[in-house]
């Protein structure tokens, strides 16, 4: 049976991955409302690795024993200032939910659930790479600048790591 207090901490983390794939799903929206269709695929793809991982916590709580129920969910934001307001804006975001994850690893380690707390090391890998590949964009930004033809070429880079993430969840 699952620890009550690990189980609280492990629906409180589903609730933010599904948070975490309406924001993107809404950044997604904008970027292809504003002309950013690479940024937009880039985005649609992000938010349905975010509602992956959200269904395996779901799994793993029900599989444990336990009962993954959905709480509410925020409206997420509908204008950004920019491109770069967006991906600036995942960062911290990512930041928030990597912070959680240790959390929810400290609880599930306090609390002698070393099951758990070996679930969550894949979780704790994966905010690394995410971590990483935020801070690459952001990086290339830098290096666009404000110019029209950086920011396309960026756009255009962000198409293909969307297709390049889509091949590799599929495998
Ligand atoms: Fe972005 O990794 Fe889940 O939330």
């Amino acid at each position: 049976m699952l620890n009550k207090k690990v189980e609280k901490a492990l629906i409180n983390q589903i609730q933010l991955e599904e948070q975490s794939s309406r924001i993107y799903m809404a950044m997604a929206s904008w970027c292809e409302v504003s002309g950013f269709s690479g940024a937009a695929n880039f985005l649609y793809t992000h938010s349905d690795e975010e509602r992956m991982h959200m269904n395996k916590l779901i799994k793993y709580v029900n599989d444990k024993g336990g009962h993954a129920i959905l709480q509410t969910l925020e409206v997420p934001g509908t204008t950004y200032k920019s491109l770069l307001d967006v991906f600036e804006q995942i960062l911290k975001h990512e930041e928030f939910v990597t912070e959680s994850i240790n959390k929810l690893y400290e609880i599930a380690f306090k609390e002698r659930d070393y099951t758990t707390s070996q679930f969550l090391q894949w979780y704790i890998e994966e905010q690394i790479e995410e971590e990483s590949t935020f801070k690459g964009i952001l990086d290339k930004f830098r290096l666009a600048g404000n110019q029209t033809g950086g920011l396309f070429h960026l756009d255009k880079e962000l198409d293909a790591l969307a297709i390049a993430d889509a091949s590799a969840s599929a495998q």
